[in-house]
C-alpha cells in the first residue's frame, strides 16, 4: 500500500511537471482492497485482470517498479516496449494479462484464460481476479464474461471497487438497484460487501472469497465501498465530489485506517512506518533515476507491428 501510495504521488508530481506525457489515472483510496486482492494471489499461477487503479494490487502480486516506470516513460526496455504511457501494460506469461481500456473487457479475458486452462487439464486450483468500478459493471462485456464463469463455475473473482463516482456519473445515475451486489443473486454467484477503507475487513472478506474459488465453489463477487481520493485522472480535479462525502465514512483514507490499527495493535510502531516509508521513497527513486536514462523505441529501428506478433510476443500462445 505504502510503496503504491507513494509511487502514486510521485507520477502525479511528473504529470503536473510536464514529464509523463497521455493519462495519469491512479487508485487513491483504493489501496487497502486492491493490495488485499493482489497479495491473495501467487504470480506465475494465477491470474490478475487489473483495471486503471490498480498499481497496489500490481505491487502485491509482484509487477516489478521498473515496469511501471518504463512504462510511463516510455522506455524501449519496459513490457510494452514504449508503446503504452500508462497502465495497459501486463506480463500475460506470468499471469498479469495486459489492460484494454475498454472497461468490462477483462471480464472476458480472465474468464477466458482460466476456462481455457481447464480445458487443457492445467487449471488446478488457479484462480483469477478481475476489478472493476461500478460503472464498469454496467457495459455488456461485464454480464457476458460474467454469466459464462458463473455457467461454467469458473474460479473468477469479480472484485467490484464502487468507489461512488464513474468519471462524474454517481451511483444514481449508474444502477438501479439498491447496492450493487444484490446483482449476484441474479448471476447466481456468491456475493460479498466490504467497507474498502478497511484493510483488515478487505483482508478477511478477499481471503475467503479466492479460497471458495479455489475450492470450487464457482464465481466470487465482491463489492467494496470507498471513494476515489482523487480525479477521475491527474486532469480532473473532481470538483463534482461533494463535501459530505468526503467527511463520511466512505471518505476516509485507507492508509490513515491501516497505520492507526497497526499501531494500535502493536503490529508495527510509528518509527518502523516511517522507515518503510524510507526504504519506498528510496527504491522510487533508483527505479526513476534509472529509467530515465534509457532510450526511446527508434522508429527508425523498431518493427510496428502488433506486440502479440511471434517475434515481439512473450510467445504465450506457443507454449
Ligand atoms: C466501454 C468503455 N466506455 C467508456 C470508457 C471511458 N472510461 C474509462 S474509465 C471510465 C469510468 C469508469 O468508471 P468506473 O467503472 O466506476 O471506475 P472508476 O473510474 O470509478 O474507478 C470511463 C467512462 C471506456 N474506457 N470503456
Amino acid at each position: 500500500m505504502l510503496m503504491s501510495r507513494i509511487l502514486e504521488d510521485k507520477l502525479a508530481s511528473l504529470y503536473r511537471a510536464g514529464r509523463l506525457v497521455g493519462g495519469v489515472y491512479l487508485g487513491k483510496g483504493q489501496e487497502a482492497y486492491s493490495a488485499a486482492l493482489g497479495c491473495q494471489l501467487t504470480k506465475g499461477k494465477d491470474i490478475l485482470g487489473t483495471f486503471i487503479r490498480d498499481q497496489a494490487a500490481r505491487i502485491a502480486w509482484g509487477e516489478p517498479l521498473l515496469d511501471a516506470f518504463r512504462t510511463y516513460f516510455g522506455s524501449v526496455l519496459g513490457p510494452m516496449r514504449g508503446r503504452d504511457g500508462n497502465v495497459h501494460r501486463g506480463r500475460p506469461k506470468e499471469g498479469l494479462p495486459a489492460m484494454i481500456s475498454h472497461i468490462g473487457s477483462m471480464t472476458g479475458v480472465v474468464a477466458g484464460m482460466l476456462f481455457a486452462r481447464r480445458l487443457q487439464g492445467r487449471l488446478g486450483d488457479a484462480v483469477g481476479v478481475v476489478t472493476i468500478g461500478e460503472g464498469g459493471t454496467s457495459t455488456g462485456a461485464f454480464h457476458e464474461g460474467l454469466n459464462l464463469a458463473a455457467v461454467e463455475k469458473l474460479p473468477l473473482i469479480m472484485a467490484i471497487t464502487n468507489n461512488q463516482f464513474s468519471y462524474s456519473t454517481a451511483n444514481s445515475r449508474q444502477f438501479a438497484c439498491e447496492n450493487l451486489i444484490d446483482r449476484a443473486k441474479g448471476y447466481g454467484v456468491d456475493g460479498y460487501t466490504v467497507d474498502g477503507t478497511d484493510l483488515v475487513e478487505c483482508l478477511r472478506v478477499v481471503s475467503t472469497a479466492v479460497r471458495r474459488a479455489r475450492e470450487g465453489h464457482g464465481p466470487q463477487m465482491i463489492v467494496a465501498s470507498l471513494l476515489r481520493l482523487s480525479g477521475h485522472g491527474e486532469h480532473d480535479d473532481a470538483s463534482y465530489i461533494p463535501d459530505a462525502m468526503k467527511q463520511s465514512s466512505v471518505g476516509r483514507d485507507c492508509m490513515v485506517v491501516a497505520e492507526q490499527r497497526l499501531i494500535a495493535e502493536g503490529w508495527g510502531t510509528a518509527a518502523e512506518v516511517e522507515s518503510w516509508r524510507a526504504e519506498c521513497r528510496s527504491a522510487i527513486e533508483k527505479t526513476m533515476a534509472q529509467v530515465t536514462k534509457e532510450p526511446a523505441p527508434d522508429p527508425f529501428k523498431e518493427s510496428w507491428r502488433a506486440l502479440s506478433t511471434p517475434e515481439l510476443a512473450e510467445g504465450m500462445w506457443l507454449e
